[in-house]
């Protein structure tokens, strides 16, 4: 084993490198927050480009993506319909896996996946990693790499990966139980902002400026205004990977990134936009979301978690997913906010060259 095993705080160094980043991230019924702020769903079944970061500052963006380039870092995400297509009509797709890489000498994917099991399965290259606590009085186990963090939280299984070149994942399971028993990923996205400039994928192209943040593989800005149906087609499947490039690892006998890569092509989803109409159980939904009843007839009174939280339960009937949606979405942009008024940029640097020297 190359790597060891410690459980120091690392609580500090994260909260700075924290601190000077802003944030996105994906949750429920894929929600997407942008770096940038924006929010769309997109309900597609495949591997997809999360979060590219290049290596140099992108100029002219209407360059396609090469996906054989050399990425300073590139992570891609997995969704999946809840419910096996064929035989169902109900089409709740959810994110089911997380994969990336940075690219410093002799680094690995970090691959997150819910197995067959329902289990969360982390490897590093080809290698299941374990965490065991070495104390039982201790719930947080902590492994460090050259090249990246991870911090597993052995009660609640929150998953922290945190690469010092900055960006950090937090990756929180959630259990959804209708239509059927499932595990469903939550990810936050901590990027410096160095990167402004250089980001591509779901999470948006990066540059303080919301309205181009929908940038498709090919280089065409959709607006976010645009229907679900559109951004879906225009752009969200245009960040299905080439299966040459995944970063997951496959559990033996399962799909492969082929098989993603032609679900995408396949898929068709229900392009949903669960609106308020009045029925017994939209009292009990707007409980549930916190929508006090004199905004319930106002969608633009909402907030973004409040919409996602309805949305999710209208199509699951799941309280406790809608509520874990509308926790996520309220953290988001507590951070969003909170990161929107931090000016003190360099020290992301210095972070990370104390994580290198200690660590490597
Ligand atoms: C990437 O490389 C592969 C194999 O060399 C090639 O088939 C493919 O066209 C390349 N893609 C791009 C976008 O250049
Ligand atoms: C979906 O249902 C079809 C028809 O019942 C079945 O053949 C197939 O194996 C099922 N797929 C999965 C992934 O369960
Ligand atoms: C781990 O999760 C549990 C349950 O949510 C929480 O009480 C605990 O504080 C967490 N531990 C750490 C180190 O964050
Ligand atoms: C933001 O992007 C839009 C669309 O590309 C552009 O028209 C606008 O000028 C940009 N705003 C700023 C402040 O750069
Ligand atoms: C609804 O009422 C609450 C308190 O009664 C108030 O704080 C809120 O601003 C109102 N919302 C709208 C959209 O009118
Ligand atoms: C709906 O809510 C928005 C935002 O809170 C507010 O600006 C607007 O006046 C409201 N419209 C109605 C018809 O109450
Ligand atoms: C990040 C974090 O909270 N780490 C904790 C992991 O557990 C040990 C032992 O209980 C604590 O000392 C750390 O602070």
């Amino acid at each position: 084993m190359k790597y060891l095993i410690f459980f120091a705080s690392l609580s500090i160094a994260n909260a700075a490198v924290i601190s000077m980043s802003l944030f996105g991230g994906n949750y429920g019924d894929p929600h997407y927050t942008t770096l940038d702020g924006n929010s769309y769903t997109f309900n597609g079944y495949g591997e997809y480009t999360y979060l590219a970061i290049s290596d140099e500052r992108v100029k002219q963006r209407s360059a396609n993506f090469n996906p054989n380039q050399s990425y300073k870092f590139m992570s891609q995400i997995r969704t999946i319909p809840l419910q096996n297509t064929t035989t169902s009509a109900s089409k709740v797709t959810v994110t089911s896996g997380f994969a990336a890489r940075s690219n410093v000498a002799d680094a690995q994917p970090i691959s997150v996946t819910v197995s067959r099991h329902k289990s969360l399965v982390i490897c590093r290259g080809n290698e299941i990693l374990k965490f065991i606590s070495a104390s039982s009085n201790s719930n947080n186990v902590t492994l460090v790499f050259h090249d990246v963090i991870i911090e597993k939280n052995l009660t609640n299984e929150i998953t922290t990966l945190s690469w010092p070149i900055g960006v950090i994942i937090q990756i929180t399971p959630v259990k959804i139980t209708k239509p059927i028993l499932g595990i469903v990923l939550n990810v936050i996205v901590s990027l410096s902002k160095i990167y402004k400039g250089q980001t591509y994928g779901l999470m948006g192209n990066y540059d303080d400026n919301a309205t181009n943040d929908l940038q498709n593989s090919k280089g065409e800005f959709i607006k976010p205004s645009d229907t679900v149906e559109h951004i879906h087609k225009r752009f969200g499947i245009t960040w299905s990977i080439d299966p040459l490039k995944s970063l997951f690892y496959y559990e033996a006998g399962t799909e492969s990134a082929t098989f993603y890569h032609e679900q995408n092509q396949i898929f068709q989803p229900m392009f949903n936009d669960p609106r308020p109409i009045r029925r017994q159980l939209d009292t009990a939904i707007f409980d549930a979301c916190h929508i006090s009843t004199n905004a319930s007839g106002n969608l633009s009174s909402w907030s973004v978690a409040q919409r996602m939280c309805y949305y999710d339960i209208s199509v699951t009937n799941d309280f406790q997913f809608g509520q874990s949606s509308l926790a996520a979405g309220e953290e988001l942009r507590q951070k969003q906010q909170h990161s929107a008024s931090n000016r003190f940029e360099p020290i992301i640097y210095m972070m990370a060259i104390i994580l290198g020297r200690l660590f490597i």
